[in-house]
């Protein structure tokens, strides 16, 4: 009885906006920041019944990520740190949409039955909170923190600004029972980059490569929080530009999403950077690219984007696994076999999807999402998946990682400094600095610039592992963007019938032609995507398919 009359007075405190419906899609809820009290308590609510319902830590993010500075959103964090389980989602989207208080508390009485919540008082729940800096944050996350208290038992603990990356990954620590606190972040991760750096192979050719990496901050959390990192690093030269600290704003002109989706140099990187190592972080520091400028006159670039981070990131993994099962004709030899998966969309661009099986990697695809491909590397032993736009990581099995572990161990004592003990501690090093429970530019960002001098590769070298076929994407604006359903990964329309093989006609006509349309799961869109020989032919194939969207 008090838990309702509770629900219902704070609820009415947040009344929803006329005329909006809000989704609970790939990127959580989204919209102008200042339309999104309602949804945020409501995302509070929601938090704290997850909470209770698996008895562990949820996290809770606001940020819009990539999206402009008046944008804000909320996501929510299961306790591994991974996304919302698909499974609430409908129930996300009903709560935001509950037209008034009595609404709201019948669904949450409906499916706290279904879901087995006791609502009694007496359970206990914590969300953990953390905003990046956007205007709206601060007022946002007070009221998730109303609708976290609205339920009986729930505790609110605010993180502050974090990076999305850095929320989930203490999310995920403070479960597992290891070292949480955004300081523990630093340590973790400087102190495997170390580890990868003191296990260099003398022989390699340090002279190609700068230790100097200049730094896209998209004028966000991402460049605050890497000044902090690079207090606790050694051996590697970070400058940080776009950090929000001088005057520019959010996401304007800067950042991976621009970088990535313009091809050009984000403001302040300019022709005086030309030849240097460049990359660039998105708003929450969840995506990461990087760039060299080529031009002078016009800004362009060389980009190196997602698909070509998670090719280094094969290379060199592939090579440690290789090593570590060498049989060197000694006496302990056990190999240690590892199913290596890789994981991309359709909007990987082809030639790194070629390169990658000409390697002998086993490569799969799922629809856009990091969910998709999250679950889906979770499959392997070690899963490597990045989406084009820079967001991936690699996750380890726990199964392999104890083996993995054992094997270290058993090496340290009989072949301690052997080349396979050292690829053993790598791995090992890998799993510690890479951020498993999502994709983050942070620690993305050190296990680029370790592999990179591990393997003595500049840039360039980097970048000339293949070479990008040319594409283009476009936008549609139509009536209503779930008329196009899809399959096979985003490949293939079924709906509306016959509009698959009027594409396949016009993509058959462009030598490398590969083309494909979905419905965003973001924007108000339908998106179009073209690959083929030449920029010309491209273009050409992404227009004549949008001609046929309209
Ligand atoms: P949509 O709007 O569904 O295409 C975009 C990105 C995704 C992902 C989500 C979440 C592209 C083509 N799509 O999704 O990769 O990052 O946003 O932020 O970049
Ligand atoms: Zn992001």
């Amino acid at each position: 009885e008090k838990q309702r009359s509770l629900l219902l007075e704070s609820t009415s405190r947040f009344p929803i906006p006329p005329g909006v419906r809000f989704s609970y899609g790939t990127a959580g809820f989204r919209s102008d920041g200042l339309i999104l009290g309602s949804t945020v308590f409501r995302a509070g609510v929601l938090a704290a019944l997850r909470s209770i319902k698996t008895g562990h830590a949820i996290g809770l993010m606001i940020t819009a990520s990539h999206n402009p500075i008046f944008d804000n959103g909320v996501k929510i964090a299961d306790p591994d740190g991974g996304m919302l389980t698909q499974k609430w989602e409908p129930f996300a989207d009903a709560l935001a949409n509950a037209p008034d208080p009595q609404h709201l508390l019948d669904l949450v009485v409906q499916f706290a039955e279904e879901e087995n919540i006791p609502l009694c008082g007496t359970q206990s729940a914590e969300v953990l909170l953390g905003r990046d800096t956007r205007p709206t944050g601060e007022s946002l996350l007070e009221t998730a923190k109303q609708g976290i208290n609205a339920i009986i038992g729930a505790v609110a603990v605010d993180m502050g600004i974090l990076t999305t990356p850095q929320l989930h990954w203490i999310v995920r620590s403070r479960n597992k029972g290891t070292k949480a606190s955004e300081f523990d972040y630093y340590a973790q991760l400087s102190k495997s980059f170390r580890c990868l750096i003191d296990l260099i192979p003398e022989n390699i050719v340090k002279s190609e490569v700068d230790p100097k990496v200049l730094v896209d901050g998209a004028n966000g959390v991402g460049g605050e929080k890497l000044e902090e990192l690079k207090k606790m690093l050694k051996g590697l030269d970070i400058e940080v530009r776009n950090s929000g600290k001088k005057g520019g704003v959010l996401n304007d002109g800067v950042g991976a999403d621009y970088v990535q989706k313009e091809k050009v140099a984000p403001s302040s990187f300019g022709s005086i950077d030309m030849g240097l190592r460049c990359a660039s972080l998105d708003g929450d520091a969840d995506r990461l690219v990087y760039f060299h400028v080529l031009s002078a006159s016009d800004n362009s670039i060389d980009l190196i984007d997602g698909d070509k981070i998670l090719s280094l990131f094969a290379v060199f993994i592939k090579e440690q696994l290789s090593i570590l099962n060498r049989n060197e004709n000694d006496d302990v030899f056990n190999s240690l076999p590892a199913r290596l998966g890789i994981v991309q969309t359709a909007y990987a661009n082809g030639a790194s999807t070629d390169y990658l099986k000409q390697m002998g990697l086993e490569v799969v695809f799922t629809p856009t999402g990091v969910k998709y491909l999250h679950k889906k590397a979770a499959e392997y032993d070690i899963g490597i998946y990045f989406e084009a736009n820079g967001h991936g990581t690699i996750i380890f099995s726990e199964e392999f990682l104890s083996l993995l572990h054992a094997r270290s161990d058993e090496l340290s004592v009989s072949m301690a400094g052997s080349e396979r003990h050292k690829a053993a501690v790598r791995l090992l090093a890998v799993s510690q600095l890479i951020n498993q429970a999502v994709g983050d530019a942070l620690s993305g960002l050190l296990l680029v610039e370790a592999v990179l001098s591990y393997m003595g590769w500049s840039i360039v070298r980097w970048s000339q592992l293949y070479a990008d076929l040319p594409s283009r994407q476009l936008k549609v604006k139509v009536a209503d963007r779930n008329a196009v359903v899809t399959a096979n990964a985003e490949t293939e329309v079924v709906q509306p019938v016959g509009l698959q093989k009027l594409i396949d006609t016009e993509t058959a006509k462009y030598p490398r032609g590969r083309c494909f349309i979905r419905p965003s799961g973001t924007e108000d869109i339908v998106r179009v995507y073209a690959e083929a020989s030449t920029q010309e032919a491209a273009d050409r194939l992404a227009n004549s398919v949008m001609q046929l969207v309209y």
